[in-house]
């Protein structure tokens, strides 16, 4: 009986987030979900990959926490549009639900806007579960998490499409191996794109761009 409730859940999220799939693909936005754990760098990455894409790119934000504007204040100094979501009023869900997205973004003018940052709530684990709508999910893992996490938590892996491994630039101070990470994350997901990227020094952060500009003109081609 319960199961039978979950998937008939997951079913209404399902059809919401495809029809707010169309209604980007139509507006001509791209719509990109990032996810990663908490403090894996996707604010931050948000902030430097908007000073890359503005001013030939048109950006709004939907950013989603439990509770606090914190996120959305930081982004705030940017000429984008950014809507907050807060899940403490529907529970303090640790995932962003596509009804959630869709009121987000009907509260924007979504005309004239070539990217929708999504950042979801942060955790490995239950944003995998739920689709958003966006057309691109993009994983971030942080180099101090560990090589293990795509073992750990192979779901948020498989439903993305690229994962960018972030803070490279601590890689000396940690005992890293890229090479095991990258074969972990080839066990849960073959063939999904990588990027080592560095917020705090910009390595990778050109390669990143390309991707997100040519993702977007596959989509709109
Ligand atoms: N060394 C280093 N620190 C970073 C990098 N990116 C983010 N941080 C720091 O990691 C912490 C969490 O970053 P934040 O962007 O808030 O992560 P979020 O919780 O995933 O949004 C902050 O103290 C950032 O300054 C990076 O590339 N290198
Ligand atoms: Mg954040």
């Amino acid at each position: 009986m319960e199961i039978k409730i979950l998937k008939k859940v997951m079913s209404a999220n399902d059809a919401v987030a495809e029809e707010i799939a169309d209604f980007f693909t139509k507006k001509g936005v791209f719509a990109v979900n990032l996810m990663g754990s908490p403090g894996s760098g996707k604010t931050t990455i948000l902030e430097k990959t908007i000073e890359m894409l503005l001013p030939d790119y048109r950006i709004a934000v939907v950013e989603g926490d439990i509770t606090t504007t914190i996120d959305a204040e930081k982004l705030s100094k940017f000429p984008i549009k950014i809507t907050q979501v807060n899940t403490l009023p529907f529970g303090g869900d640790c995932h962003l639900e596509a009804s959630w997205i869709k009121d987000a973004v009907n509260d924007m003018d979504m005309n004239n806007i070539d990217f929708l940052f999504i950042e979801n709530i942060g955790n490995l684990v239950c944003p995998a579960e739920f689709k958003t709508g966006a057309h691109k999910n993009v994983l971030i893992l942080s180099l101090p998490e560990g090589e293990d996490k795509p073992l750990k938590y192979p779901l948020a892996f498989k439903v993305s499409q690229l994962t960018l491994l972030s803070k490279l630039d601590l890689i000396d101070v940690l005992d890293y191996d890229v090479k095991k990470v990258e074969e972990n994350i080839e066990k849960v997901h073959p063939g999904i794109e990588k990027i080592l990227v560095s917020s705090r020094n910009g390595s990778g952060m050109q390669d990143w761009k390309t991707w997100l500009t040519e993702q977007r003109k596959l989509m709109f081609k």
